[in-house]
């Protein structure tokens, strides 16, 4: 089983000690709604083994990494988005607003996305 990091949000959420509205798990990735979504369709992608940030990312993540950008395409799929398009992101540290410090891929769809993001 993966170790939960106490004051880790997201682990407690993958453990099942805080709610949260799952759409996707397996045995290494979870994925659930945004508490607070910014698009019709507002999904977190994030692994069960806890990484602060992108820079904290091992070699023996790769695969990981890879099937949480698979799931994306996946789900965007699944809720028909893939053809209209899809936004995933990974916002790493301060400056780029990460406040969950366990990585998550945003998938984000259903409106008009503008570029660049604020
Ligand atoms: P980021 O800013 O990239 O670290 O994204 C963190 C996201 O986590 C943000 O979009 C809001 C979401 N979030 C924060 N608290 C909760 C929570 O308790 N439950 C869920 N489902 N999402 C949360």
């Amino acid at each position: 089983m993966t170790p939960t990091h106490t004051d880790c949000l997201f682990c407690k959420i993958i453990a099942g000690e805080v709610p949260g509205t799952i759409v996707f798990q397996d045995e290494s990735i979870v994925a659930f709604r945004d508490v607070s979504p910014q698009a019709p369709l507002h999904v977190l992608i994030v692994p069960r083994k806890h990484i602060p940030s992108l820079n904290d990312l091992v070699p023996d993540d790769d695969g990981l990494v890879g099937s949480m950008v698979r799931l994306a395409a996946s789900l965007a799929k699944e809720h028909g988005y893939h053809e209209r398009g899809y936004r995933t992101v990974f916002n790493t540290n301060g400056e780029a607003g990460q406040t969950v410090f366990h990585i998550h891929l945003h998938l984000l769809a259903g409106r008009r996305l503008i570029w660049p993001p604020g």
